[in-house]
């Protein structure tokens, strides 16, 4: 394929409530869209950098910047490009890996759009359907936080897992535990602790958590290892593995016996299913990870969800979780779970009407 254009669209996406969590509370989502537009297909994505670098290094506004300044010109310079062209071409840039992500999945939604081919068959899905798991923020209060709680359960949900942070970790933990009993629950950081901490977060051990997410800064590899010796609820990281060769890295250190695996943050849906064979390969568990995504950033992650690696119930919520009217035709739950889209590419399109009223901005980069 040669890539004509691609269009930068930024949306605004009030969410249903604040979302809470050790490094910042998000009141509206502000998503930088993705268009890559060639003779044969368009393709759509969704960057998942958030408006201010608290979660990574990157942003919304650095996303864009980096894509118009050097990436978009490095593919539409191609001839011929596709979504392994998409790494390759873009490898010599450092870093960047949600912007690189975006521009590869939206070449690689054209791309199967052309060929007719969904990406849970191209990435070699083994379900129709994943159990789904919801992410609760940290709320003011444990009465608030078990109405949050009962709620999800009364969805469907099959796995709670609650955001923690120093001064609400043990209490919230035990009052849903006590509450509702052995639902699968696990917790997460977002790196608010450092291994000065770990007799307090051995105190969790007594609730029987599937797993800790990302206790420790996002560099510390080895302070995890150490962590992991000293905790009997499994390590799990997210924000420290943006490649396979860091997943590589964590498994051989023994840093972590499970991993978060978010396609965004590793830089792509190529790059998550070399981390998913990798991990298989290795008996350490993966679930799919989730960035507060519309429809168009969930379709696809719901597709590798679908992966036979994905052992753990993901961040895969319903549309609703988070937003009152999505941009495609809502993810809903069906009995726990969510259908993985079998139409070509990502397999559900923008409302366009829908797409006009939450658009902030629009940017043409010609070829
Ligand atoms: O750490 O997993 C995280 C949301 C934004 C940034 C980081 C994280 C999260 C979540 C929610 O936990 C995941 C989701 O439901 O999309
Ligand atoms: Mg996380």
């Amino acid at each position: 394929m040669k890539i004509t254009g691609v269009e930068l669209r930024r949306i605004a996406m009030p969410l249903v409530a604040p979302f809470r969590t050790s490094f910042g509370t998000e009141h509206s989502r502000d998503v930088l869209l993705v268009r890559v537009v060639t003779p044969e297909a368009e393709g759509w994505a969704e960057c998942v950098a958030m408006g201010e670098p608290l979660y990574s290094p990157e942003y919304v506004d650095g996303a864009a910047d980096v894509m118009r300044r050097f990436m978009v010109p490095a593919l539409t310079a191609l001839q011929h490009v596709d979504a392994y062209g998409v790494g390759q071409a873009l490898e010599p840039l450092k870093g960047h890996r949600m912007a690189k992500a975006a521009l590869e999945t939206a070449v690689l939604d054209a791309q199967l759009r052309a060929s007719g081919e969904s990406f849970a068959r191209f990435l070699g899905a083994s379900r129709e359907a994943v159990p789904c798991g919801v992410s609760v923020g940290i709320m003011n209060s444990i009465p608030e936080l078990l109405d949050a709680v009962d709620g999800y359960i009364a969805e469907g949900y099959v796995r709670i897992k609650l955001k923690i942070e120093p001064g609400w970790d043990l209490e919230p933990v035990r009052a849903v535990r006590e509450r509702f009993g052995d639902v699968l629950l696990q917790v997460d950081a977002n790196a608010a602790y450092t291994l000065t901490d770990s007799a307090h977060l051995a105190g969790l051990d007594a609730f029987g958590l599937l797993l800790i997410e990302q206790p420790l800064a996002d560099d510390d590899l080895v302070q995890h290892a150490e962590l992991a010796k000293r905790l009997r609820t499994p390590v799990c990281l997210d924000e420290s593995i943006e490649s396979a060769a860091h997943a590589a890295a964590a498994i051989s250190l023994k840093a972590c016996s499970v991993i978060n695996i978010k396609p965004g943050r590793v830089g792509g849906y190529l790059e998550a299913r070399r981390i998913h064979d990798l991990c298989r390969a290795n008996g350490v568990a993966v679930w799919c990870g989730g960035m507060l995504e519309t429809g168009i950033g969930r379709a696809a992650n719901v597709a590798l969800a679908a992966l036979p690696g994905f052992t753990l119930p993901g961040d895969t919520s319903a549309s609703r979780r988070y937003f009152a009217r999505d941009v495609t035709p809502p993810f809903e739950l069906r009995d726990g779970h969510l259908d993985v889209p079998a139409g070509p590419g990502i397999g559900v399109d923008p409302d366009p009407a829908v797409l006009d009223e939450v658009t902030t901005s629009v940017e043409w980069l010609a070829g």
